[in-house]
């Protein structure tokens, strides 16, 4: 298993297509956890690629072309991922997104998956997501959590734009606000005023129950 792992995060992070996804399907057949593959092969690599790209090893066309594989290979693991999820549960709404000026979705997107397969409903706004549309959205859709993703220095100031909005618009007490992203810290979730911040996919699960434990 140890070795389709490790051809799976090298086909992620050469952009190949067959050897990546024929890996992660081979995982997916041995009973590998589809949350492990995602947080500790996938994401891993992608980490890895962005190292990478920092030292000028990888390009963007390159990087772009990772991201189609990571998609491809994501395909594949999250129906196995919420295929874990029971009947039964009750889901509560959180609405996920991706603050306006930033493309970045991989890691909300994992997010996302993570949390409908621990009960939870969610309503995902997608990437490049201005604070109108999550207001419209609150007001329409009344969530317990609303969840920000932002991957760049520049974008993550927008999640302090979108908590002002929710002030100003008066809906603040409504809902609980969770913000992630790989330069997001929970120095600066504090400093926005957010009500909790995760670092990874796993732990947004865990934050978004503490948050709706305290909403109840
Ligand atoms: Co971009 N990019 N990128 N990129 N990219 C980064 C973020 C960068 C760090 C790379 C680098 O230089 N090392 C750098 C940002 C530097 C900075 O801000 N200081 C960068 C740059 C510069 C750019 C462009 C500006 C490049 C350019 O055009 N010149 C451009 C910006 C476009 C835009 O957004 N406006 C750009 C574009 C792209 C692609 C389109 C090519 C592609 C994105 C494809 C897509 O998402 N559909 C891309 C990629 C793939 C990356 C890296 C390599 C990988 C990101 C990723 O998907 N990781 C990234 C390097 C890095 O992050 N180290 C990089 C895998 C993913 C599973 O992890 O998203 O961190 P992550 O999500 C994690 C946690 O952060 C957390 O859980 C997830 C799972 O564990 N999490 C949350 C995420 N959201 C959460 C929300 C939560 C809670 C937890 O609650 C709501």
């Amino acid at each position: 298993m140890s070795e389709d792992v490790e051809i799976l995060k090298r086909g992620l992070i050469a952009a190949e297509m067959e050897p990546a996804v024929d890996a992660a399907r081979r995982l997916l057949a041995a009973g590998m956890d589809p949350r492990s593959i995602l947080e500790d092969a996938m994401a891993v690599a992608m980490f890895d690629l962005g190292e990478m790209w920092k030292r000028g090893e990888v390009f963007l066309p390159e990087v772009v072309a990772s991201a189609e594989v990571f998609k491809a290979c994501n395909a594949l693991v999250e129906p196995a991922l919420l295929a874990q999820r029971g009947e039964d549960e009750a889901g509560l709404l959180v609405v996920l997104a991706t603050v306006k000026g930033d493309l970045h979705d991989l890691g909300k997107n994992m997010v996302a998956a993570m949390l409908r397969t621990s009960g939870f409903e969610v309503l995902d706004l997608g990437k490049d997501v201005p604070a109108d549309r999550i207001v419209e959205t609150i007001r329409e859709r009344a969530p317990a959590i609303v969840g920000l993703s932002a991957l760049l220095t520049t974008t993550v100031p927008y999640q302090q734009t979108v908590l002002e909005r929710l002030d100003a618009e008066g809906l603040r007490d409504r809902v609980k606000v969770m913000v992630g992203g790989a330069p997001v810290t929970p120095e600066w979730a504090d400093r926005i005023g957010a009500d909790g911040y995760a670092n990874n996919a796993p732990e947004a699960v865990e934050i978004a129950r503490k948050l709706v434990g305290e909403a109840q």
